[in-house]
């Protein structure tokens, strides 16, 4: 293989710090030739089979032991990258990682840069842009539902979704294309009818693609959730009953909590942030004034906000037109708590519970699961969109099929709608980077860090 032919790179590709073993990757041409300069073995690397592992000994300048290894070898194309590699195993000291990879250095070869070895790998082809991008994804991931997706986006399933489509719609405009060539003659080798919906299919295509985006963004991401609601009414008593710790004060006194507070929770594999905000009300006290001004921050930026108040108090209904009125009522879910107190209640709530027994808590769990991924239900075999990338790039692409349908009804030439058919192919091919250039690519791999 070897299509770029590219310095030889190093870098840590564990975790830097103190652990059990710590793994250096070296890839490129010399990778062999480098490591040998240093390793004391029974054979020279050179001269070994690719996927064996070899034990021997480091040794710098002067002869002295670094440390005792294994040298993983990799032959191209066989390897992450694609390149000849190398992974050495050693005790994991930040001392010894220091002084082996300065050694490298010294045989010739340089320091990769963050994302660099994930990028050639993407160049040598052994995986497309969005693969390339999950790997990162996996890498980060926290919870079970954040694996699964990205381990979907890794295993090619946005990818070949993404690139079938592409497929059509080169067809599609090839034909387009081909009667263009029949023009003179006034010959119409498929009638447009034909086209549009050819066009609308994979318009539909897109449109469902599109639609797994809040859905791919809550598990690879998680949902931000604020409770709100006027003093008093238990939001700290909310928080800490889901913690099951008192990790915030509460008592009967109002305008107790005045900062934020975010803690995270897990329910059901999805990763909820929770923020604890000031009870808001008219106050005169300064520093509760500044909390109250956090907590309209704060639902502001919530995706779902747990609208609290006291089952024996009446609503707090200009509260909740504040609040309808800067997110609408779709990411608001009413609670009525102190259910332990009598279940009378003056005003419609979606989910009535008890701070102090915990009664009606896993109804409040369903509702928030409902309005984190609604009714989508996870497949394996589901493409799904979690990348803002990927979103954008589709969504241009529908554009530039809506602008197609419009050029076809508005009976524009052919050229035209040939054109608008080019573009949408293009914007698919970001996502997978058929089509590509150097400033995305670098954007994308800048974000990785070193060794990925
Ligand atoms: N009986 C009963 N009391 C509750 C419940 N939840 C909270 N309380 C009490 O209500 C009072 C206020 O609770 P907090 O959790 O501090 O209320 P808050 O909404 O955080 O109040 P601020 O931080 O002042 O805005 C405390 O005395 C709690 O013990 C509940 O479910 N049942
Ligand atoms: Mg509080």
């Amino acid at each position: 293989m070897h299509f770029h032919d590219e310095d030889t790179i190093t870098a840590l590709a564990t975790a830097p710090g103190v652990g059990a073993i710590s793994i250096i990757r070296i890839s490129g041409s010399i990778s062999f030739e480098s490591v040998d300069q240093i390793f004391v073995g029974k054979q020279k690397i050179v001269n070994t089979p690719t996927h064996t592992i070899h034990y021997g000994k480091i040794v710098d300048r002067n002869n002295e032991i670094v440390d005792d290894v294994l040298v993983s070898v990799f032959r191209n194309p066989n390897s992450y990258t694609g390149e000849d590699s190398v992974e050495i195993s050693t005790h994991g000291s930040s001392y010894i990682v220091e002084k082996i990879i300065a050694a490298l250095v010294e045989t010739g070869i340089r320091l990769a840069e963050p994302g660099e070895f994930s990028k050639r790998a993407f160049l040598n082809g052994k995986l497309d842009l969005a693969q390339a991008e999950a790997v990162a994804d996996v890498i980060n991931s926290r919870t079970e539902a954040s694996l699964r997706g990205a381990r979907n986006q890794l295993d090619g399933l946005l990818s070949s979704k993404v690139k079938s489509l592409r497929k059509m719609l080169i067809e599609i405009s090839s034909l387009i294309e081909l009667e263009l060539d029949f023009v003179e003659e006034n010959i119409e080798l498929i009638p447009l009818s034909e086209i549009t919906k050819k066009i609308s299919a994979i318009e539909n295509e897109i449109e469902s693609l599109l639609q797994t985006y809040s859905f791919g963004r809550v598990i690879k991401d998680g949902v931000n959730v604020a409770l709100v609601g006027k003093t008093n009414v238990g939001k700290s008593s909310l928080l800490n009953y889901l913690l099951k710790e008192a990790r915030a004060i509460v008592s009967h006194i109002p305008g107790t909590t005045r900062d934020i507070i975010r803690e995270e929770l897990y329910i059901d594999g999805i990763l909820f942030k929770i923020y604890d905000t000031a009870g808001i009300r008219h106050t005169e006290d300064e520093v509760e004034k500044e909390g109250v001004v956090r907590s309209k921050d704060a639902v502001k930026n919530a995706d779902i906000i747990l609208f609290m108040n006291d089952i024996k108090e009446k609503f707090a209904e200009g509260l909740y037109g504040y609040i309808t009125g800067q997110s609408g009522s779709e990411r608001v879910i009413i609670v009525a708590n102190k259910l332990d107190l009598g279940d009378e209640i003056s005003f419609k709530a979606d989910v009535k519970i008890s701070c102090i027994t915990g009664e009606g808590i896993e109804n409040l769990f369903s509702l928030l699961k409902k309005k984190a991924i609604g009714s989508y239900s996870y497949t394996e075999k589901t493409a799904i969109v979690s990348n803002l990338r990927h979103y954008n790039a589709l969504r241009k692409s529908r554009q530039n099929l809506k602008n197609a349908q419009y050029s076809i009804s508005a009976k524009f030439s052919n050229e035209f709608i040939a054109v608008d058919l080019r573009n949408a192919e293009n914007s698919l091919g970001e996502i997978v980077g058929e089509i590509t250039s150097d400033d995305i690519l670098n954007n994308i791999f800048a974000k990785f860090c070193i060794g990925k």
